[in-house]
């Protein structure tokens, strides 16, 4: 069996996903129509041209405002659905979903809309495609901490659809301190935590030491800069702690995809995962991933099984969610 048949063949879970960044020009396009709203795009080729940047910043400047044909509960409900039937293609039997309910909240959709539709595309996918599927809240570090407090008081009432939160957006002057009481009480609720530490962020390393030390996180999202110390990276792996990094994202925010980052940390024994971060604009879904990882870094399919292991065991499946299933 060739390399490709393999890595997207091996079940694992995807643990670093925003359900905003699996907007395919399809959707988008039949979003718009179905909202008659006008884009400045009249083909989906127009809108797959527009889906073009060079960094953090002019992806996010891409990534936010073609959020605009997402309002209904029936979009939010398409929008996972799809991706959960691309990604069982693509060997995923268990999905942990980032969602972005300010990038929705703060034009007006109701958060009801937003986490309504995403549940029914999860409850769905256990039903009729035997994954399942959960949803991590993110909050948008460029917004202010008050903005997010607020946002976790909406989300209580449905906190059982929710597994854990995140902080995601553009990292630059907004850093994990800022959000330390939101992910306070965040943990006092019961909720799991994790954080973007983005890749060759100006103080990364300082940012992943608080995140680990003062914050407490469960996992750290992207974080491979952590290998610029040893001492934290020894702290890491006996914690356990799960880092979810995406090789073709990276190679798209950055220059590189960071394979020497994350195959160091795999061979430390550090629980490194595999993952797509924003499929829809990077072009790449979870397994598709995990093969341009291996064939930059020649990596051997015993590996490609460990990085599948690792994504089961830094998951957040417990058994009290799995009987939820049952
Ligand atoms: C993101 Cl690549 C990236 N970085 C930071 N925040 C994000 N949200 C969605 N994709
Ligand atoms: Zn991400």
């Amino acid at each position: 069996v060739s390399l490709r048949d393999f890595a997207l063949g091996l079940p694992k879970a995807e643990l670093h996903l925003h359900l905003e960044g699996t907007l395919e020009p399809e959707l988008k396009f039949a979003l718009a129509e179905r909202n008659g709203i006008t884009l400045p795009h009249t083909s989906v080729e127009e809108i797959r041209a527009s889906y073009d940047f060079t960094d953090l910043t002019s992806f996010l400047a891409i990534y936010y405002p073609a959020m605009e044909v997402l309002q209904t509960a029936d979009d939010f409900h398409d929008l996972a659905w799809e991706y959960l039937v691309r990604a069982k293609a693509q060997g995923v039997v268990h999905a942990e979903m980032f969602f972005d309910p300010q990038a929705h909240t703060s034009r007006g959709v109701p958060f009801e809309n937003v986490i309504g539709g995403y549940r029914r595309a999860a409850v769905r996918a256990a039903d009729e495609l035997g994954i399942t599927a959960e949803l991590i809240l993110c909050f948008l570090r460029d917004f202010s901490a008050e903005y997010a407090m607020a946002t976790l008081m909406e989300a209580l009432p449905y906190r059982r659809w929710i597994v854990g939160v995140g902080l995601d957006s553009d990292e630059r002057d907004n850093p994990p301190g800022k959000f330390a009481a939101v992910f306070a009480r965040a943990k006092a609720e019961g909720f799991f935590l994790t954080m973007h530490c983005d890749i060759d962020q100006v103080g990364s390393i300082d940012n992943i030491r608080a995140v680990i030390d003062e914050v407490g996180v469960d996992r750290i999202d992207h974080g491979t800069n952590i290998v610029e110390d040893p001492a934290l990276v020894a702290i890491a792996k006996e914690r356990g702690l799960g880092f979810t990094t995406c090789p073709v994202s990276n190679s798209f925010v950055t220059e590189q995809m960071k394979s020497d980052e994350i195959v160091g940390l795999l061979r430390e024994g550090v629980r490194v995962t595999i993952n797509s971060d924003d499929p829809a604009y990077f072009g790449a879904y979870v397994g598709d991933n995990y093969v341009a990882l291996a064939e930059q870094a020649g990596l051997s399919h015993t590996d490609l099984v460990q990085l599948a292991i690792n994504s089961f065991e830094v998951s957040w499946i417990t058994p009290a969610r799995r009987a939820a299933y049952v």
